[in-house]
């Protein structure tokens, strides 16, 4: 996709789109019983009104293959909702524009374990630059939102 052409669509699309907590459906989470990271996500989700329901599984492996989501995107965890995959440290915000959009797509990612993500906070406000990627199964990958690095 062109860089320039997709900048101006995020900036269309970055407004907040206020959807009501109440009614968000649930979110079924797997991850492994160890991760701390893991709870603190979804405790994030809980904070925003999505009920969880999570699964704790020795390996996240073959929810991600169930799920689509290819192994370059991987994270420490993974979740559905509405048919949606949504792998890592996603934020709540970006899955409500996910239920509000209904883009055709597999789902979201946040890959790896990025510092001040939600679930991956520190001491303080530190966090480095990610991006949460949209993707489908054809290989197709956006940046759905992007975060800046903050000390
Ligand atoms: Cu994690």
């Amino acid at each position: 996709m062109k860089r320039r052409s997709f900048l101006g669509m995020l900036v269309a699309t970055a407004l907040p789109s206020m959807v009501g907590a109440a009614g968000a459906p649930t979110i079924t989470v797997y991850k492994t019983p160890t991760c701390g990271c893991c709870h603190d996500w979804v405790t994030h989700l809980q904070k925003n009104g999505f009920e969880v329901v999570a699964h704790d599984v020795p390996d996240t492996s073959p929810y991600r293959k169930k799920f689509g989501v290819p192994s370059e995107l991987a994270s420490c965890h993974t979740g559905v909702i509405n048919g949606y995959a949504l792998e890592g440290h996603v934020p709540a915000a970006e899955i409500r524009r996910l239920l509000a959009e209904k883009p055709k797509a597999r789902g979201l990612s946040v890959p790896g374990m990025v510092v001040g993500s939600p679930g991956m906070e520190t001491e303080g406000s530190r966090r480095d630059a990610y991006e949460v990627v949209l993707f489908d199964d054809a290989g197709g990958r956006k940046v759905y939102q992007r975060y800046a690095a903050r000390e």
